[in-house]
Parts: C-alpha cells; sequence; structure tokens
C-alpha cells in the first residue's frame, strides 16, 4: 500500500551530530568459545558506553575485512571482501530467514560468526557491540543526534537527500536522505551486491535513507518491552519481527526488528533493503541489539525458554500452532551460513553461554548527563530488570 509522500522532501535535515568522548574502563574478557561449556564470555556493550579507543579498535577491525579478499568469489564474483562475503550470505539466504521461527537463531548464528572473524581474522580483542535504539527514541533529534552517527567516533550519518530513491518496493513517507554517506569511516568503501537479490558485481556507495520519524513512533522502551510480555517464543518472534507481509511502513507496534532497518535505510538505503541490508555496517550492532532482546527474554526463565524454539518453518506459515503448509521449527531444525560456516541444529545457538557461543550481554545501562554531556554506565536495578523483562 502506497502512503502519501509528505512535504519532508523539503526540509533537507542536517543533523549536527556531536561526538562526546566516553572514557568508562576497559573491561577485559577472554574467548573460550568452543571445546566445553562457556566459561569467560565475551560482554557485548552498547556502543556508546564503549571508551573511544575501543571503538576505533572495532572501527578498524571492520575496514580491515572490507580488505580482505572473499573467500566466497569463487561462487559470487561480485563478492570482492570478507566484509562482502556476509553480505552476499544474507543475500542468498534472506527469503528462507525471514518471517520464520529460525529468524533469531539464524542472525545469532550470522552476527557471532561477524564477530568470529572480526578477531580472528582482523586482531580485533574486543566483543561485538550493540545498538539499542530506545536511548535514542525521544525524539526525532535524539536519533539524528545520536552517537552512533558521529563521524569520527561512530558510523557516519545520513546521506543527502534524494527526490527520487528509484525503490519500487518501499514508500517511506518522511525519509530524508538517500544519497551516498557522505561522511564517517565507511564513506569511501565501495560496496559490490545488491540491491536486493542481485549478486552480480555492482559498485555502489554505502547509502542512508534517515525517516526518523520511525524512533519515537516505534523504539520507545514501552514498544520494545511488549513482546517480552510474551511467554511463548512464536508470539515473541512474529510481535519482534514484525511479520508484516506487505513492504512498506506498516510494522507492527514493537516490532523493533524492522523499524530501524527503516528508520536508517528508508527507501534508498541498504539497511531498508531485506537482502543486502549487512552492506551496511550498523547491520551487526543492530542485530546484536535483537538479540540482546532474545537474550533478556530467555534469561527470565532459561529452564524453560533456552529450549523453546517455535514457529514457522516456511515463510509467513503464520498464525502458528496451525501452520498449514510448513509446520513449526524443532531444535533439530538446522541452520548455516553457506560456504562460511558449518550447518548445525539451531539448538546449538540457544544458550549464548553454550558449548558453542560464548558471550554474554552486558547488565548495564546508559544515562545520558547533560552536565558533562557524555553517556555513563550505570548499574541496571533489579527493579529495572523486572520491567525491562515485563515480569510483573
Ligand atoms: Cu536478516
Amino acid at each position: 500500500m502506497q502512503l502519501p509522500r509528505l512535504l519532508t522532501s523539503l526540509l533537507f535535515l542536517s543533523p549536527l551530530v556531536v561526538c562526546h568522548a566516553v572514557t568508562s574502563p576497559d573491561k577485559k574478557e577472554v574467548y573460550t568459545a568452543g571445546g566445553g561449556k562457556c566459561k569467560n564470555p565475551l560482554v557485548r556493550r552498547e556502543w556508546r558506553l564503549l571508551p573511544d579507543q575501543e571503538k576505533k579498535n572495532y572501527i578498524d577491525a571492520v575496514k580491515c575485512l572490507q580488505t580482505l579478499p572473499a573467500l566466497t568469489s569463487n561462487v559470487v564474483p561480485g563478492a570482492i571482501t570478507r566484509f562482502d562475503d556476509f553480505q552476499s550470505i544474507h543475500i542468498r539466504l534472506a527469503e528462507i530467514i525471514h518471517n520464520v521461527g529460525l529468524f533469531h537463531h539464524w542472525h545469532r548464528y550470522f552476527v557471532w560468526f561477524y564477530e568470529k572473524a572480526l578477531r580472528e581474522e582482523c586482531g580485533y580483542n574486543g566483543a561485538q557491540p550493540y545498538w539499542d535504539w530506545t536511548l535514542d527514541s525521544a525524539s526525532e533529534s535524539a536519533f539524528l543526534n545520536s552517537p552512533i552517527w558521529c563521524p569520527t567516533t561512530g558510523f557516519g550519518g545520513n546521506g543527502p537527500y534524494i527526490n527520487e530513491s528509484g525503490n519500487p518496493f518501499l514508500s517511506i513517507p518522511g525519509r530524508t536522505g538517500g544519497g551516498c554517506v557522505p561522511d564517517g569511516p565507511f564513506s569511501n568503501y565501495t560496496l559490490h551486491l545488491g540491491p536486493r537479490g542481485s549478486i552480480a558485481k555492482n559498485p555502489q556507495c554505502l547509502r542512508r535513507d534517515f525517516a526518523p520519524f520511525i524512533s519515537p513512533l516505534r523504539l520507545t522502551k514501552e514498544l520494545v518491552r511488549l513482546p517480552h510480555c510474551e511467554k511463548a517464543f512464536d508470539w515473541y518472534d512474529f510481535k519482534a519481527q514484525a511479520g508484516a507481509r506487505e513492504a512498506g511502513f506498516f510494522l507492527h507496534e514493537s516490532s523493533f526488528h524492522s523499524a530501524p532497518h527503516i528508520a536508517v535505510g528508508g527507501e534508498a538505503g541498504q539497511m531498508g533493503d531485506i537482502y543486502a541490508s549487512p552492506g551496511d555496517p550498523i547491520f551487526y550492532l543492530h542485530h546484536a541489539g535483537v538479540d540482546r532482546e532474545w537474550w533478556k527474554w530467555q534469561n527470565v526463565d532459561p529452564e524453560t525458554r533456552l529450549k523453546d524454539a517455535r514457529g514457522p518453518s516456511i515463510r509467513f506459515d503464520f498464525p502458528f500452532g496451525n501452520n498449514f503448509r510448513g509446520g513449526n521449527i524443532t531444535l533439530e531444525h538446522e541452520i548455516g551460513l553457506l560456504e562460511l560456516a558449518p550447518v548445525v541444529p539451531l539448538r546449538k545457538v540457544m544458550d549464548t553461554e553454550g558449548d558453542l557461543l560464548c558471550y554474554s550481554y552486558a547488565k548495564e545501562k546508559a544515562v545520558y548527563d547533560p552536565t558533562t554531556e557524555k553517556w555513563v554506565a550505570e548499574e541496571l536495578s533489579a527493579e529495572e530488570e523486572d520491567w525491562e523483562a515485563c515480569k510483573n
């Protein structure tokens, strides 16, 4: 369904992102993934809480992946770098990993492999950071001024406004960009794949097409909490993913997976492309954020929830319980990353601290201190943890 295009095309928003230094102490972790039960998990933290040196280390490692040669170019000649490898895998599997019950499992495995490549191939010694979108949801300007977009200690910002996005599949009223990202560490990187399912070599820039109104409308703490109030995984998963069958902007009110894709990618940006979205390095922070929500949900009742895998095995085969085409996924359902990784039953990725994965998420919250104009880490109180997890 087409929505009327708003007059925001006239209001080219040019956010001035202020990048404040963060100086919280480095946390030292030892990586012990594989070979027995996880002992010293890597701890993933919110981007803005990383000390600047750690932010730089992460960005440098991503840039390193963007220079290493692809491993899949014999299958996908358009894939030139290791960074492209990951985008290529997502493009080729996109139609079987979204709007299905294994969405969360597959993306957990995918982001973990990316983190592993950064560490093992690019000398990165930290954990995959995540993006907590709720921190930027107070207003449109909060979204536009997020430290995530900082050109020096973040991922660069929006593209300049272009009138025609050339995307016949999405109509996002209130989009504000669409051109090549002009600043930040990735403005010079040439992507090679997409749009959508295309894996032919197609050199292109990183594009963003911010739709900032989506942030306060879809990504507040109250809305992101809604799926957490579901006790069964299939409903949690459905609400988090969106399940929106039709293209366009009609996301479920709690779809914290889809909303940031559209808020960042709009019509023209890679992030809004369900196939090619990993072309934007912010994809991995976004999906770590999605993974963290699932991790929080699992940890409310680990006994039950670390074994709860349900939801359709065939795309859009809703409603649950009586999926008429393919039935539910099970713990034995297999997930893989084509040439990049072994196929594993999805029970292997249920526990982030199991015998394959070995990471967790920091139990802290980011608080903005207006006097120092800095984000600082504070401990999460038990009540706050309960509230976020929807235990009451
Ligand atoms: Cu995806």
